[in-house]
């Protein structure tokens, strides 16, 4: 059961995903016409949480969501698929049409290993098969590698990585750097029927607390392996403190950093794993319901533009740069609100 009638035409939503560097916002900028979103230029991440970026492809209003990768260097999986997780639930309930996703990749990467594979697991387990055919695997940087050799990593992608995704209906492309070359990637998902993912699903059809779903359980066996470790050097720890000499003051000072620095991430890992015990989707349907009370009752049950707006811009940043874009949507949608009420409201 969705809050508000399911609607194909109103509103559209696809995600943006790949790890940190792949180029997602640098592909957002070039769908939105501008630097609405930051990209960036060293290894740190980036984008720190979800941004959602309106968008017209053809006559389609879509919110692209600009997505911060599972490798994140400040922020942990279980907060980022937590953020996901909440946006993803209010788009269902609230009935925008989800048409896929857009997995980037950087051609000029040498090796698939470690927290790249890492994150293209998660996000298998998000979309689940049955989504797969509405997924485009887009490589990026063309453009800094030779056609050959991106060509022959491209090959092993196919045959390899991607292979199982390519043979449930996922589509392979190369982005070529251009807002052209933009339009065309996002273009092709305009034309699929809107689909609900694995995740959306297990929260919020069978109502599974986050370390219940696949993508969930993924990361929560991660954390307890690492709950393991740290668990085990603290007791590590502890025998050494015992063996310490009164007398000896360097041994205990440094000990007494390792100690606190253990403690800190034993405390970490542990806020993720109790985060991941949430109920996301009552929690989510608490929060929209809040929201919708205090406006009238005919925008509360129809797919109306300004109402699924402003239940997306609960759960979801929208950038200041993309107000232009929102009052023309706003004024086709004839209630005569500008995008500053608009962003006032949220
Ligand atoms: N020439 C070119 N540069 C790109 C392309 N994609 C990304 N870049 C550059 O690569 C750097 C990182 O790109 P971002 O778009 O910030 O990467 P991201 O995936 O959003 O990374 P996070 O926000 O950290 O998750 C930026 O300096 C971009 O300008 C591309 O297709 N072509
Ligand atoms: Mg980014």
């Amino acid at each position: 059961m969705t809050l508000v009638q399911r609607t194909e035409d109103v509103l559209s939503m696809v995600l943006v995903m790949g790890i940190t560097g792949a180029g997602k916002s640098y592909f957002i900028n070039k769908l939105a016409g501008g630097e609405v979103v930051r990209t960036g230029a060293d290894l740190r991440s980036c984008t720190a949480s979800c941004q959602a970026v309106p968008v017209n492809i053809g006559r389609t209003k879509v919110m692209l969501v600009d997505t911060p990768g599972f490798d994140d260097s400040g922020r942990t999986d279980s907060e980022i698929l937590t953020d996901i997780s909440r946006l993803l639930t209010a788009q269902y309930e609230a009935g925008v049409s989800l048409k896929g996703v857009i997995y980037l990749h950087r051609i000029t990467d040498v090796r698939y290993q470690g927290s790249s594979l890492k994150a293209l697991n998660i996000f298998k387990k998000i979309c689940g098969e049955l989504a797969l055919k509405n997924v485009l695997l887009v490589t990026t940087r063309w453009n800094e590698v030779d056609e050959a050799i991106g060509a022959s990593r491209e090959k092993q992608l196919r045959e390899d990585f991607w292979a199982y995704m390519l043979s449930n209906g996922s589509t392979m492309t190369r982005f070529h750097g251009t807002k052209d070359s933009a339009m065309v990637i996002a273009s092709e998902l305009m034309s699929k029927q809107t689909i609900v993912l694995k995740l959306q699903r297990e929260l919020v059809d069978e109502g599974k607390p986050l370390q219940e779903t696949a993508a969930g359980g993924f990361i929560n066996e991660n954390i307890s392996e690492l709950k393991t470790q740290y668990e085990r050097e603290l007791r590590d720890l502890d025998e050494l403190r015992k063996q310490l000499q009164e007398s000896d003051r360097t041994m205990k000072r440094k000990f007494q950093q390792d100690w606190a620095r253990e403690q800190q991430m034993l405390r970490r890992v542990q806020e993720d794993q109790e985060r991941l015990r949430r109920d996301i989707a009552t929690e989510v349907r608490q929060e929209i319901a809040q929201k919708t009370k205090k406006r009238s009752g005919v925008q509360k049950m129809l797919p109306f533009l300004p109402t699924l707006l402003s239940i997306i811009g609960m759960f979801v940043g929208i950038p200041p740069g993309c107000s232009n874009l929102l009052t023309s949507w706003l004024s086709e949608s004839d209630i005569g609100e500008s995008a500053s009420d608009f962003f006032s409201d949220l």
